[in-house]
């Protein structure tokens, strides 16, 4: 009799909403986010929170480190203590996170890794790993104008070239830095003449050029690992008198729709495209873990393109499409 009743209330309860029908499942999912330095990163944040919150039963336990390490430590270590069901996680630097991360396996809730990968990554346990291929992303950059530059026959000709760098220590940065370097061997005409941190944002990007344009004569080629350095640096060159984009060849990377529109409007020449949108990658994988499906510790990759003022320029790996065709699709 007392069962029936219980029952009664539950199925009234579930009527009105006051019990989700999906209790079985009610999870919290952490996310230690790095910060909030770049385009890219404001829809990364979006597209997996977006993600997270709108899923039925499933709870967003959010935090913005804003770009320390030791934030995210102290972060990783509050989740733990919470007794979340899974953490997100992608570090600000490449090293220093064995310890806390293997505080995350001894509490045994399951890791999943985005974006920029930690070193330690074969020593300790995850159950799924999501993000760009930083190398390759790098390489791409250089193959881009130094296929641009023969396409319009300066394939010859001796070019200076600048490398704005990412946060130092980054996967992003490490990464794409091996891929520029790689490829310059690649490329006997293009000299690197210099190279420096401008810490994924606009406001350093400026900075930055802003000094070369002072202290190194004739810059060719601007290779910027990511758009925001880029369109910061596009500044620096208009208020120096130059002229974006055909003075200086502007090579972006994330391929934001900023620098769509830079492409557009002819001050920037190509961006080397990494996707933020992880949102469903991370729901099809909690899911698939929810499911009890095994996952594989490969690292998956999303594919992607490289965007440019005509198309047409080939990469190998990858040809480029114009920037004008797909501008109305980009919604970050
Ligand atoms: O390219 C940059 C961001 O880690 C892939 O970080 C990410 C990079 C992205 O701030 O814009």
């Amino acid at each position: 009799m007392m069962k029936k009743v219980l029952a009664g209330a539950l199925a009234a309860a579930m009527c009105i909403g006051m019990v989700t029908p999906a209790f079985a499942d009610d999870l919290q999912i952490a996310f230690s986010q790095i910060g909030q330095e770049s385009d890219w990163r404001t829809a990364n944040t979006d597209s997996i929170n977006g993600t997270i919150e709108a899923h039925e039963g499933w709870t967003l336990v959010y935090d913005d480190a804003q770009q320390k390490q030791e934030n995210q430590i102290k972060a990783l270590r509050n989740f733990i203590t919470q007794g979340v069901d899974y953490i997100l996680f992608t570090g600000v630097v490449s090293t220093g996170w064995e310890e806390v991360l293997a505080e995350v396996n001894e509490a045994e809730i399951p890791l999943i890794l985005i974006d920029r990968l930690p070193d330690c990554i074969d020593d300790i346990d995850y159950v799924a790993a999501f993000g760009g291929d930083f190398v390759e992303e790098g390489r791409r950059q250089v193959a881009w104008a130094g296929e641009y530059l023969k396409s319009v026959g300066r394939g010859d000709e001796e070019v200076n070239v600048v490398i704005m760098e990412g946060t130092t220590g980054a996967s992003a940065q490490t990464g794409r830095t091996e891929g520029n370097l790689a490829a310059l061997e690649e490329y006997p005409n293009m000299k690197l003449v210099g190279q420096q941190t401008g810490n994924f944002t606009r406001a350093e990007g400026q900075a930055v050029m802003e000094s070369w344009l002072k202290s190194i004569d004739d810059i060719d080629v601007l290779i910027a690992q990511n758009d925001d350095m880029a369109l910061g640096a596009i500044d620096a060159i208009k208020a120096a008198g130059k002229v974006p984009g055909e003075d200086i060849i502007i090579v972006g990377c994330d391929s934001v729709k900023a620098a769509f529109e830079a492409i557009v409007a002819g001050e920037m020449n190509a961006t080397i495209e990494c996707t933020p949108l992880y949102g469903p990658f991370v729901e099809k994988t909690i899911e698939a873990l929810e499911n009890g499906e095994e996952m594989n510790k490969e690292i998956v990759h999303p594919e992607e393109g490289v965007y440019d003022m005509d198309g047409g320029i080939d990469l190998g790996t990858v040809v480029s499409v114009a920037a004008k065709d797909v501008i109305d699709e980009r919604i970050y």
